[in-house]
């Protein structure tokens, strides 16, 4: 029995012994990692190469680690939120986001911080990618005119923020002081064909969205986290239009991707792209196959993705009205070789009348045509005017005004007023591709609006006789001729 006893003892001790050997392992296996950093050696000194957004340093290669001298100059300027409406953003290096640093683990920073003498503020600059007080922020404050200098050992691998942490701190990261720098693992990490550097921001402004002249910083907004902006890369279309990132098919994109916040979070998605690779939160961690990844305020996140199909991709915070309605949509242009095995484009285009739809609508009774008493002109655009307020209002605004860089004007719209079979033809058909608006670029998909020609007459003589616009009157005969038309071109739809 006593035997017995002790033997059974003792087996119950041997997991106690695997863990502990597995604890004893893990811990001085992580130890080592971090010491091993900590003792590498230095060769030789250069100056950092710093780039504004969307582009990024050289790789680091398999350079051995250095001292590396970063030169950063603090300026505040005035720059332009969307057109016709200008901020003065504080910025590191005179970007938004500030300019990108590029480091290797081992590597002995020299930082330079200097306010420029014309700025008006202190600042001091928190690096997430360092181990000390306040991440330099307690060794950096510098008064306008002066330089403050620092240093620091990169010691953990991963993608982190700095920012300025000069009270009010909100205030600072609102105005848009905030960047990435990169700590990149022994040897580097793995090439790729192209990468790019974004960052999210939300910004507070007196005025509600658009609104024009020069906007001061609200700190009523910050405060309740209601941003009139959230945007890529500091203002509205950063990243979009003629300066879209860009790749071509067959090519593996990498995106530092960076959340200055200073409030929102970002559920950062590609639209029609999945990303094959994410380092979440900018560390060690893979993840694959990801459609968004969510990037925290003062976070990021390193998603790659091979393209394989040609065509714009739409980046977006997919917290969706911050895309469509503040401005957080950047653009990804691909060109190369159609791939109909990935992506077939539209193969049928059918008419689709669930019943209790239009069909219901239509002037036919007994099998003939009913005829329709013509209406008079007040009351087209009565009819217009409802129908306009069901349908076209969602993009083009309660007064035609539209929403800048997305859906142009209607109001005193010279692309309108210039061409009624254009017009009848845009609603009929969808319009894309680029098209000038009243002096103003507008490269976005209007999708075919599914009306009969009586409504789209209604609708368009309410437009034309709104707003400054010319008074044109449309009739349901007129659009009959224009539907008889070929269509010009296949029109994406959502
Ligand atoms: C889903 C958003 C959306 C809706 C709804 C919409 N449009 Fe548009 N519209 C656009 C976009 C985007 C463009 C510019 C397309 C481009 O860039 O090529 C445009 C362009 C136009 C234009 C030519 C440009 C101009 O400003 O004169 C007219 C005219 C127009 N739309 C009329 C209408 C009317 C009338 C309706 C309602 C029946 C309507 N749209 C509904 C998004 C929309
Ligand atoms: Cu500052």
């Amino acid at each position: 029995m006593k035997t017995n006893f002790s033997i059974r003892n003792r087996y119950r001790l041997l997991p106690l012994l695997f863990m502990a050997l597995f604890f004893f392992f893990s811990c001085s296996k992580k130890e080592k990692e971090a010491q091993d950093y900590h003792d590498i050696k230095i060769e030789g000194q250069k100056e950092a190469e710093l780039t504004a957004p969307p582009f990024v340093p050289k790789p680091v290669g398999d350079r051995a680690a250095t001292k590396l001298v970063v030169n950063m100059e603090i300026k505040e300027e005035e720059g332009e939120m969307v057109d016709g409406v200008k901020y003065t953003y504080w910025t590191f290096g005179g970007s938004v986001p500030g300019s990108f640093i590029r480091t290797r683990v081992g590597d002995e920073v020299e930082f330079h911080l200097k306010n420029h003498p014309d700025n008006k503020m202190p600042h001091n600059i928190d690096l997430h990618a360092v181990t000390g007080p306040g991440g330099g922020a307690t060794s950096s404050l510098v008064a306008p005119g002066h330089e403050k200098v620092f240093n620091f050992k990169t010691i953990n691998p991963g993608l982190y923020v700095y920012h300025c942490a000069t009270a009010p701190v909100g205030m600072h990261i609102a105005n848009g002081m905030y960047g990435l720098i990169l700590v990149e693992p022994e040897g580097g990490l793995p090439p790729v064909d192209k990468e790019y550097y974004i960052m999210q921001g939300d910004f507070y402004t007196k005025g509600a969205y658009g609104e024009q002249g020069s906007q001061p910083f609200d700190m009523n907004k910050a405060i309740k986290e209601q941003p009139d902006y959230v945007v890529f890369n500091g203002k509205v279309g950063a990243v979009a239009g003629d300066k879209a990132i860009t790749a071509k098919v067959g090519e593996t994109v990498r995106i530092y991707m960076g959340n200055g916040g200073p409030n929102l979070v970002s559920s950062f998605h590609v639209i029609g792209e999945i990303f094959d690779k994410v380092h979440i939160e900018g560390g060690d961690m893979i993840n694959e196959n990801v459609q968004t990844t969510l990037i925290p305020a003062g976070g990021s996140a390193i998603v790659e993705f091979k393209v394989d199909v040609p065509g714009t991709f739409i980046l977006v915070d997919h917290s969706i009205f911050r895309a469509f309605n503040k401005g957080a949509l950047g653009m990804l242009k691909v060109e190369g070789e159609e791939n109909k095995k990935i992506y077939s484009g539209t193969t049928q285009e059918g008419i689709y009348l669930p019943e209790g739809g239009t069909i219901q609508n239509m002037p036919k009774e007994n099998g003939t045509a009913k005829k329709v008493a013509a209406k008079t002109v007040p009351e087209q655009i009565k009819s217009g005017k409802e129908l306009y307020g069901r349908t076209c209002f969602a993009c083009h605004q309660s007064e035609g005004q539209g929403v800048p860089n997305a859906f142009p004007p209607l109001a005193k719209s010279d692309f309108l007023n210039a061409n009624t079979e254009r017009a009848i033809g845009a609603v009929l058909n969808g319009l894309s591709g680029e098209i000038t608006v009243n002096g103003k670029k507008f490269n976005n998909v209007m999708t075919s609006q599914n009306l009969t020609d009586e409504e789209v007459a209604d609708v368009l003589t309410y437009v034309y006789n709104s707003w400054g616009n010319n008074k044109t009157v449309v009739t349901a005969a007129k659009v009959k001729t224009v539907r008889a038309k070929p269509t010009p071109k296949p029109v994406a739809s959502h």
